[in-house]
């Protein structure tokens, strides 16, 4: 397998309106992001994934751009950008920006020359179609509810917007638009930028027919692939995008693609196909979803969980690439999804790390996750920013008869707020994050949870990262290692084994508050073995361990 340095890097992702704010306007900035390069380098991260810094009316925070090419206001400007850019440089990180081209703003010149008229010259570089007899040109339903359609008076057509009504599609079908996408792009490479994650890129190409019957992607992975994704020139339009761009440069491109399956991922990362090296996929983040969506129940099996997490590490075991996550910014807080923000926060936050950092892939730490930070529950849904959650509650109370009380606990389970309220930093107001008033709350329990309480403590969930960042820098196995699976139908257990040549690493993860026991085949017994990191305190012996595993404990073996 061809090593590369994207393969082994630890990708540290920054949510910018939440990360720190330097000018005290409640807004999170660039300047903010300077002040914490210490902690981001202590920290051990190989690159910083910026979601979107551009110019925009924040209708999305910022997945809404206006313009590509300066930066958002209450970011910052682009010298601001420039200095970050070089301050990450000179300490040898990388930075990967946040390419969102499947849509702009509505605010975007462009879009505002397409809807002024029909024979405008930019007219088709959104899509623009008829009515049915007043109706909207599909059925389809927008990501942030109601019809993807926008009907627009001015022309007498509708426009395509599969997320929020100020996100219009762009046409990928026109070349002059992929061209302008080609050139920015080069722009910001030339400025050195490293790289670029690809907002819901395999969504950029639709079916011209515009059949009914597409559904949002989410709930469609039965077949693992959107209706547009089965005819779309999505990959055409990729391999052009590396033929113009990508292959000129050295960087990293990581592709959010949002109902594939492996075998679809192979398409867009196997070496072969020139196109990206890595996609976001959904299946594990989406467990437990119903007839809502992620708003109905989220309950899931562990069974299920390893079985997903199984198909991708063996689907792109030879060819492809796989990225590993738990959380970002569209997602709740891995340790209140996945395991216990209660009492064993901190001992499933690090068991929780272990199981994902020891997996074959690119790891990717969401802003905060190293604190073992937790969703938010706030009690009024004024106390929410986020467009999907705020359609969702009008949607679903208003118009599908949920109660208050139902849909509030749904947005405590799921909101993508849960990963956006402010970065906690230390016990002063506002966790630190501002001396203003914050745009968002910070989540109450920061006394609790910390940066500096975790700094000053070696046994915190922080530097169990470190330690675990540590591991891949010193075990090419972690990287390069082949993935097996253990006890595929232990309900409390994730165990899993990594081989490279005659080594082997032994991972033992309890998903659960139960002690749970295991039994470990021959081949475990005889090795002498070294125990490269556990949760718990361990025994000093030369062996394995085998005791049953105490709640949320995991062990890391190395034979
Ligand atoms: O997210 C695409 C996407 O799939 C989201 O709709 C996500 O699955 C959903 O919100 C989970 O509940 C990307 C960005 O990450 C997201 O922040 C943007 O809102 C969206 O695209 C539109 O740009
Ligand atoms: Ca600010």
């Amino acid at each position: 397998m061809e090593r590369r340095w994207w393969k082994e890097a630890v990708v540290y992702q920054i949510y910018p309106r939440s990360f720190m704010d330097s000018n005290g306007d409640g807004i999170g900035d660039l300047q903010g992001i300077m002040m914490k390069l210490d902690y981001l380098q202590t920290l051990g991260i190989d690159v910083v994934w910026l979601s979107p810094i551009y110019q925009s009316p924040n209708d999305d925070n910022g997945y809404d751009i206006s313009d590509y090419c300066s930066v958002m206001s209450e970011f910052g400007t682009m010298a601001d950008f420039e200095r970050l850019l070089k301050a990450l440089h000179e300490r040898g990180m990388r930075l990967v920006m946040d390419l969102v081209v499947n849509h702009t703003s509505d605010e975007h010149e462009w879009f505002v020359e397409s809807r002024s008229s029909k024979d405008n010259p930019k007219r088709e570089y959104y899509i623009w179609r008829q009515g049915r007899n007043g109706q909207p040109p599909t059925n389809w339903e927008s990501a942030f509810k109601g019809s993807v359609w926008e009907y627009d008076a001015n022309t007498d057509e509708y426009y395509l917007h599969l997320f929020s009504k100020k996100q219009p599609d762009l046409n990928w079908e026109n070349e002059a638009v992929r061209k302008e996408i080609y050139e920015m792009m080069k722009w910001w490479l030339d400025k050195g930028v490293d790289g670029f994650r690809m907002d819901v890129i395999n969504l950029i190409s639709k079916d011209p027919a515009f059949p009914d019957g597409y559904v949002y992607p989410g709930k469609q992975y039965g077949d693992g692939s959107p209706y547009i994704m089965n005819r779309s020139r999505s990959h055409e339009f990729l391999r052009e995008m590396n033929r113009e761009v990508l292959a000129h440069y050295d960087i990293m491109t990581v592709g959010e693609a949002p109902g594939v399956n492996p075998d679809q991922a192979k398409l867009y990362t196997g070496q072969k196909r020139n196109e990206l090296q890595m996609v976001f996929q959904f299946e594990h983040v989406d467990l437990g979803g119903g007839s809502e969506g992620k708003w109905s129940d989220g309950s899931w099996k562990l069974t299920d969980l390893k079985h997903i997490l199984t198909k991708w590490q063996k689907g792109l075991e030879d060819d492809g690439w796989n990225s590993l996550y738990w959380n970002n910014h569209d997602q709740p807080r891995a340790v209140s999804r996945f395991s216990d923000d209660g009492m064993y926060r901190e001992v499933s936050a690090k068991m929780l790390a272990t199981c994902l950092h020891m997996m074959q892939g690119t790891p990717y730490i969401y802003q905060g996750e190293e604190l073992g930070m937790t969703n938010v529950a706030f009690h009024q849904l004024d106390e929410y920013r986020d467009i999907e959650t705020i359609n969702a509650y009008h949607e679903l109370v208003y118009s599908r008869g949920w109660s208050h009380d139902q849909m509030m606990a749904a947005i405590h389970a799921r909101g993508r707020d849960n990963a956006r309220t402010p970065m906690q930093w230390n016990h002063s107001k506002h966790a630190g994050f501002t001396s203003g008033t914050p745009w968002i709350a910070v989540n109450p329990n920061y006394p609790q949870i910390n940066a500096e309480d975790s700094i000053n403590d070696p046994t915190s969930i922080f530097h169990y990262y470190r330690t675990l960042i540590g591991l891949r820098k010193k075990y090419s196995i972690v990287v390069y290692g082949r993935y097996d699976l253990l006890f595929p139908e232990d309900e409390r257990i994730f165990a899993y084994t990594r081989t490279l040549g005659e080594e082997k690493l032994l991972v033992l993860c309890n998903f659960t508050a139960d002690a749970a026991d295991f039994s470990l085949s021959e081949e475990f017994i005889r090795k002498s073995v070294k125990l490269l990191i556990s949760n718990y305190n361990q025994r000093d012996e030369d062996g394995i361990n085998e005791a049953p595993l105490r709640p949320y404990e995991c062990r890391v073996y190395h034979l």
